[in-house]
Parts: structure tokens; sequence; C-alpha cells
């Protein structure tokens, strides 16, 4: 049994093996579309300021998303407990102070939890700002770091624990030398702990600690594992706003691939994340859906239908009818920094589709005397563009490489200290 299960999440996971025959490759066939307004209220009335923004149109796009995309996440729980513990001074060859924190998601330590891995800077005088990502494995993933204990728990659809030769298996993806040496900290968590990413998966998640009496499945509207999966970036940043050491007003929520997706729903909720950076989002995150090209709702629903609300489903191969595109997902970020970001080969994510996304929400940015993306045309390889919404194309493939982590180091450091 669990053999199959991690069979068919193997399968699912590998980005590739879910791209289809019929995949639409060719710009030329894109077919023509009308994007829904942005800046017009349902009513028809257009939105010219940033108080009408605040108080009308945003709400109502969040009301979309959380009605027929992510579906509504839980509640934050009334208790909350942290535990720290790993805590070491000189870690990482002493480039490091690092904490562990065990989230409770009650009061009692020993019920539902997850684990923060926490790198700062050593030594560092004052509170610093940090990156948070959700990651595809266990915290040990994250550094070549011998104090962080093996996951325990699952990983691509198998229960743990996780070999050692997987300690710092994912450390390529988070750079966290660069961004210690830039003097800002990294927090990851396993998003495996909050639920593991397979059909099936959500009875051993959260989700269903917020279910009623006898319910056994969430309602249409109710969110799916990426609003569970956001529900938990958004319990990291009630400790991180905690913690002495961190400067809470500068915490950059970073997401690839179905955690940029995360991270843009999350972030669109959860304003105290000062920037959103969403690496190789795709379909359902910076991509235009209604482009058809690379991977499209169908293949979302199909593929992975515990990622999105029921009501999403109604979607597949309808995406002209949806009231909303991704630059409305986008404009949720605003006036806060936002970073969107493709690779060359990551056709299936839709390259030009999340430059387009970016580019379709910068008029919100606007309104609030702040540059957006500034640009209709899409730049070429390794040429950033935009100011608080930015966006860049590197070459290679779908993946997280140093390149684009020097370009979101540079992007906090004038988000942050301009
Ligand atoms: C793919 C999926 C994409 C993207 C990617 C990933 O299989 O089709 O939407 O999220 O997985 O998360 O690596």
């Amino acid at each position: 049994m669990l053999k199959r299960i991690a069979l068919v999440v193997l399968a699912a996971c590998l980005h590739s093996t879910a791209q289809q025959a019929d995949v639409l490759y060719d710009e030329a066939k894109v077919p023509n579309f009308t994007l829904p307004e942005v800046l017009a209220l349902r009513s028809g009335e257009r939105v010219r300021d940033a108080k009408s923004w605040n108080n009308r149109r945003r709400p109502e796009i969040l009301a979309i998303y959380q009605t027929e995309v992510f579906g509504k996440s839980p509640a934050k729980p009334a208790k909350l407990s942290y535990e720290v513990k790993g805590l070491e001074k000189g870690a990482l060859g002493g480039k490091a102070d690092r904490k562990i924190v065990t989230v409770y998601f009650g009061e009692t330590r020993g019920g539902p939890k997850m684990d923060l891995l926490l790198y700062l800077p050593a030594g560092a005088k004052k509170a610093v700002p940090v990156f948070l990502g959700l990651s595809f494995s266990g915290i040990h993933t994250t550094a070549n770091d011998p104090g962080v204990p093996l996951a325990q728990q699952w990983v691509r659809g198998v229960q743990g624990p996780s070999p050692e030769s997987s300690r710092g298996s994912a450390a390529q993806r988070w750079q966290v030398e660069k961004i210690l040496a830039a003097g800002y900290g990294l927090a990851t968590v396993d998003y495996n702990e909050i639920e593991p990413d397979f059909v099936g998966g959500m009875k051993y998640g959260i989700r269903p600690l917020f279910f009623k009496p006898g319910q056994t499945e969430p309602a249409e509207d109710e969110g799916g594992a990426i609003a569970a999966w956001g529900w938990a970036a958004s319990r990291a940043m009630d400790y991180l706003e905690k913690d002495k050491d961190v400067d809470g007003k500068r915490v950059a929520l970073f997401g690839h691939s179905r955690l940029g997706k995360t991270a843009l729903w999350a972030g669109a909720q959860d304003t105290r994340f000062s920037i959103v950076i969403a690496n190789e989002s795709g379909e359902g995150g910076a991509a235009i859906s209604r482009r058809d090209y690379g991977e499209r709702t169908k293949d979302l629903n199909s593929h992975f239908p515990h990622w999105f609300d029921g009501n999403f489903k109604k979607y597949s191969e309808r995406e002209d009818e949806m009231p909303f595109d991704s630059h409305f997902l986008l404009s949720l970020i605003a006036p806060r920094g936002l970073y969107v970001a493709s690779a060359e080969e990551d056709r299936w994510s839709d390259p030009r589709g999340e430059f387009l996304g970016a580019a379709n929400a910068s008029p919100v940015w606007e309104l609030f005397g702040k540059k957006g993306i500034g640009t209709m045309e899409m730049p070429g390889l390794h040429q950033p563009v935009g100011d608080h919404v930015r966006y860049h194309i590197r070459s290679g493939k779908h993946d997280v490489t140093a390149h684009d982590w020097e370009q979101y180091l540079k992007f906090a450091a004038a988000e942050w200290w301009r």
C-alpha cells in the first residue's frame, strides 16, 4: 500500500511526467483573450485611489479567490505554543546562529505541530530581516548541518524517517550562506508536516482539525492543500513576530513552484509579509490561465485535485469564464514588494504568462504611487525589470538557483532599506 502511494506521488511530483501530449507550446496558437479588469469594482465602477482599492476592490478579489480558487483557510488557533530548541551559536562553520522552534497548533505539547528551522547571521547585534520558505522535504535538507535532526514525517508519499544521505540535499535551492552574508536570516518549514502532498494525504495533515463534528471532506469553498500550507506560513510568521532576534516588519515569504502558488496565496491574505517571491509558480500561481500555454486548469484539477478547492474544478477548459485571472491574485500583494521569476526551459509554467500576470497587476501599485513592472514588453534573459513588482527570466530548467537568490537579495535590499 505504502509503495503504491509512493509511486503515485512520485509520478505526480515529477514535473515532466505531469505534462500532456496535447499541451500548447506554440506562441502563435495562444488564443486571443480579454482579461477581467483588476481596477473595476463588480458594479463596474472604476477604482481610482488606494483607499477604494483597500476598502472596496481588494476585499472583492480576496473573496473571489477564497471561494473559487484556493478555498477558505483554517482559522488561526486560539492558542499556539512554541518550544525553542536546537540552539547553536556558530553553526554552519561559524556563519550562523541556529534555532529549531517547534510550533504547536494548540496549548498542549504533543499535539499537531511543525518545526521551524531558523538561521541568523552569527552574532548579529540587532534584529534581522528573514526569508521564510516552505520546503518540499525535511528541514535537515536546507543545509549541510549535522545539528538538525532528520525529518520523521512523510516525504514524497513515503512515511519517514528521512535517510542521512538527504541531509543538505536542498542546499542549492536555499543558498543560506548567500542570505547570511547579506545580513539576513533564513527560516524553513517542511510542507509535509502540514499535509503530505498526495490525493488522500489530507487525513495525515491539519485540515481535519478544523472540520465540524462528523465532517470528513472539505466543503466546496473550504481550503485545499495550498490553503493549508499557506496557513502554516502564517503560523510561522506568528512566531517570527515574537522572536526578538527577527525584524518582524521585514519578513519575505518565498516559494518555488506549487509552493510559489502557496506563497502567493499566503502573502495575499497575510499582509504581515513585506515581500512575496514566487519562483516559477506557473499555472494557478503567477501565470495567466487564459493563455492555455503549458499547464492548464484541467491539468491542475486532474493531477492535483487536492491543491485547490471544490469550486475551482468547474473552470477546467472554461478559463474564459473565470471571474479572475492571475493578475488578480498578484494584485493582492500590493503595495508590498512582489517578485515573479521564470526559467527559460520551464515552458510548462509559461514564463510569458507569468510576466503578463505581473505586468497586468502593476496598475494597482500605481494607485499607491509606486512603480510596478513598468513595461508590457517581456525582458530578455537575465535582465530583471520593474521596481516594487519585479520580474526576471533566467536560462535553464524549473529549479531555484544561486542566480535567482542573487536577484531576490537585491530586490529585498531595495524594498527594505530605500
Ligand atoms: C508540476 C505542476 C506544476 C508545479 C510543479 C511543482 O507537476 O504541474 O503546477 O507546481 O509540479 O510544484 O514542481
